[in-house]
């Protein structure tokens, strides 16, 4: 068990209805990661520590939709079911939105603004409570959490990736381990 102090925050990366299985563009055992996480939230809670939630929120005519072009079926789309957090997620922290822009993709937590457009950035925010260090788990590794622990990185932060608490699109077969491999050339320590 990995030891855990002042400075440390959780990020939690969208774990919502639509990457879980059932949701419109479903990560194969998305819901598999929560009871992991539900762990280290209620740790980092116990110690006070700060943990914080991302949360994918587009508009219905978002850049990422494929009747714009983009790659995705609609997900995640503000006020659904799709883009609610999971209720079976621990749910203790501030939430950042993201993707709130039509002509904007914003995969990174650090695109996010607390409660939506408008609210503070993930970057202040981490800065205000002196956060140096960032465990990040979620949906999904190839997507989100890969931009997610990359711009951690780049704002100076050190990063731990709960790669048990993650799980990948994998619209190529190697794409996990694609990702896993960037976040590692990149700085990111794994945490199995
Ligand atoms: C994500 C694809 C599209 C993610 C978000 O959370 O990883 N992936 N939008
Ligand atoms: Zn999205």
């Amino acid at each position: 068990m990995s030891l855990i102090h002042k400075g440390d925050c959780l990020i939690v990366v969208d774990v919502q209805n639509d990457f879980c299985p059932g949701g419109a563009l479903a990560v194969a055992e998305g819901d598999s990661v929560i009871p992991v996480l539900n762990v280290w939230i209620q740790r980092f809670r116990q110690m006070d520590l700060p943990v914080v939630y991302t949360q994918d929120w587009h508009p219905i005519n978002h850049m990422s939709f494929v009747d714009q072009g983009g790659i995705w079926p609609p997900h995640c789309v503000q006020h659904t079911w799709g883009a609610e957090l999971h209720k079976d997620l621990i749910e203790d922290g501030a939430i950042f939105k993201k993707g709130f822009l039509p002509h904007i993709e914003a995969y990174s937590g650090f695109d996010g603004a607390l409660d939506g457009e408008g609210g503070d950035s993930l970057n202040t925010w981490l800065r205000e409570k002196s956060v140096s260090r960032l465990y990040i788990g979620g949906l999904a590794t190839d997507y989100c959490v890969k931009a997610t622990a990359l711009d951690g990185v780049k704002n100076g932060y050190e990063v731990i990736l709960i790669e048990s608490g993650t799980r990948a699109v994998n619209l190529h077969p190697s794409d996990r381990e694609k990702a896993i491999s960037e976040m590692l050339e990149a700085g990111v320590r794994l945490l199995e």
